[in-house]
């Protein structure tokens, strides 16, 4: 552990002990990082100090930003952060806004002050809120104002929390923007070593009380350069766009940190829901779309509509991507999806394809920095083609704040993501199988869900569907489909045999859901992933 610039030791209090960190690779030469490592002054001063100053930088509801307009914007929240409410390194802050310019500007003044970002997605009530500001002890908050009522309400139950902002305010007086109106235009980053906290992302989690992960300078600038060169390859001129918060680690590094540390440019819309998804990548001429497999499944139908021919990569995350979905985007568009999977405590992505190497059912290959296998319930490598338990390492991994669960992430050395995975023998890529927890066992069959999922979607009726295990005295459990049906199509007992019939010819007859219920819609978290365990109760 290199010196640390935190007066405020509480992140580093809270690590877990060495012996429970997962192994850390650092090979190759893009990730041979410096001790001393401000994250923040890494990504933006960077470009403004390589002469991009005058490029755009981000754009949002009315408002385009140079990286030179940008920086200074960080700047003066960083003064207003230090000077006006105290922040000392080490400090924790919480972040609460929907997608925009000044909350980017926010994630990365607190990040150039030394403080740690915590950010917290748009929609947490109250309640959840003060769980967060408790499990991180959070001293500093900056609330995006029109999302302040949640914010007041949980307030008298965060008593840690004793400084906070409201930004996005139309500047009204003690506003964030009202204190920064005087505040110099330059700001020398605060010395942070490359392994200082600098970020907490709690995890969505589809079930289960939130666990914090925690992720130091070097881990932002790792992720920086693994995926992003060597699977994505967007350069300079790229426009990015798309829907996961900043508050989301999927977010934060495919819509600010991964555009920044490229010189290009990101849109960022407080609303990105499939049907607004479109137009405002015609009204941007955006050329990457950063977004999750049910948002290309509901946008496919609707890309005729709209001039989005600007558009060139799509990357997709956070849920398996159904082959019939990637296919749907490509007969709609000509664009290949990047499918990647990657999880908020190892940042970003670490298995994924590019275009020329996706194909349908498959996530792809470790990223360059990254190793990963398959490994059985003792920890040994499984053979190809066999299903076991999915472990990765790379530059970036688990560290949970103080926190029981680290041994379930980490063991061996290994993160273990709780995903069941095979590794094809043909191709050596890595195909999905369902979470672990979610694995279906019927009638002595291993059964996945997102393989009866996937079967499902490609009838022409389905719009959304999940597949589930419902415990059952025969079989032990049942397969049961939840199904939403497209519009003009009905649930009634015919649909429910055409569905099974259907399934019974795609693959396997014995996966065929024996139970089907319809719904209008399906429970889902704020990341777009699917609730699995409400379709069970
Ligand atoms: C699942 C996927 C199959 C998988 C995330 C990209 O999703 C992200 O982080 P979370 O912590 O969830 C992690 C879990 O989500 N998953 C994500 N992507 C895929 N399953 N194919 C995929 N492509 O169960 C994983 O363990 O919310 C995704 C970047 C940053 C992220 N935080």
């Amino acid at each position: 552990m290199h010196r640390s610039a935190h007066t405020d030791t509480f992140a580093r209090d809270h690590l877990p002990a060495a012996a429970d960190l997962p192994e850390f690779l650092f090979d190759g030469p893009d990730l041979q990082l410096p001790e001393r490592l401000n994250a923040a002054a890494e990504l933006l001063d960077r470009q403004v100090a390589d002469g991009h100053g005058d490029r755009l930088c981000v754009q949002g509801e009315g408002l385009r930003w140079t990286y030179a307009e940008l920086q200074t914007r960080v700047n003066r929240i960083a003064h207003v952060l230090v000077r006006d409410i105290g922040l000392v390194p080490g400090n924790r802050v919480l972040l609460r806004g929907a997608n925009s310019p000044m909350l980017a500007a926010c994630f990365l003044a607190v990040i150039k002050a030394g403080g740690i970002a915590v950010g917290t997605m748009p929609l947490l009530r109250a309640r959840e809120l003060s769980v967060i500001a408790d499990k991180a002890q959070i001293s500093h908050a900056l609330c995006d104002a029109r999302l302040a009522e949640a914010f007041d309400e949980a307030l008298p139950k965060c008593p840690t929390l004793t400084r906070h902002l409201r930004f996005n305010a139309d500047g009204a007086a003690g506003s964030l923007e009202a204190l920064m109106a005087d505040k110099p235009k330059t700001f020398a980053p605060v010395d942070t070593a490359a392994d200082d906290v600098c970020l907490m992302a709690f995890t969505s989690g589809t079930t289960g009380v939130p666990k914090g992960t925690m992720h130091f300078h070097r881990d932002l600038i790792a992720a920086c350069r693994c995926w992003p060169p060597h699977v994505l390859r967007a350069t300079r001129d790229d426009v990015f766009i798309g829907s996961p918060p900043l508050a989301f680690t999927f977010g934060l590094g495919g819509l600010l940190l991964f555009p920044l540390a490229i010189g290009a440019s990101t849109v960022l819309i407080e609303k990105a829901s499939p049907d607004l998804l479109l137009p405002t990548i015609a009204r941007y001429g955006a050329t990457v779309c950063v977004t999750a497999p049910t948002s290309y499944r509901a946008m496919a139908p609707l890309v005729g509509q709209h001039a989005i021919s600007t558009l060139r990569k799509c990357v997709s995350a956070g849920e398996a991507l159904p082959a019939a979905t990637r296919q749907l985007w490509k007969d709609a568009t000509g664009i290949q999806i990047i499918d990647g999977i990657g999880s908020t405590e190892m940042f970003h992505i670490f298995i994924s394809a590019d275009e020329e190497h996706a194909r349908g059912g498959a996530t792809g290959l470790p990223v360059p920095g990254y190793v990963a296998a398959v490994l059985d319930d003792d920890g040994r490598p499984v053979e190809p083609g066999t299903v076991g338990r999915l472990a990765v390492k790379g530059p970036t991994g688990c560290k949970y704040l103080a926190d029981d669960r680290q041994r379930d992430y980490v063991q061996h050395g290994w993160n273990l993501t709780g995903d069941a995975y095979l590794v094809d023998p043909a191709d050596g890529q890595f195909v999905y199988q369902a979470r672990t927890d979610d694995m279906i066992v019927s009638g002595g069959y291993n059964i996945d869900g997102p393989e009866v999922e996937d079967a499902l979607l490609s009838h022409p009726a389905v719009a959304e569907c999940g597949v589930v295990g419902v415990p059952d005295e025969q079989r032990g459990q049942l397969v049961k489909a939840v199904v939403v049906l497209k519009p003009g199509h009905h649930g009634d007992a015919a649909m429910v045999k055409a569905l099974q019939d259907h399934v019974k010819q795609s693959i396997a007859p014995y996966k065929y859901p024996r139970a089907v219920e319809f719904r209008d819609s399906l429970p889902r978290t704020e990341t777009g992933k699917l609730q699995r365990f409400k379709l069970r109760a």
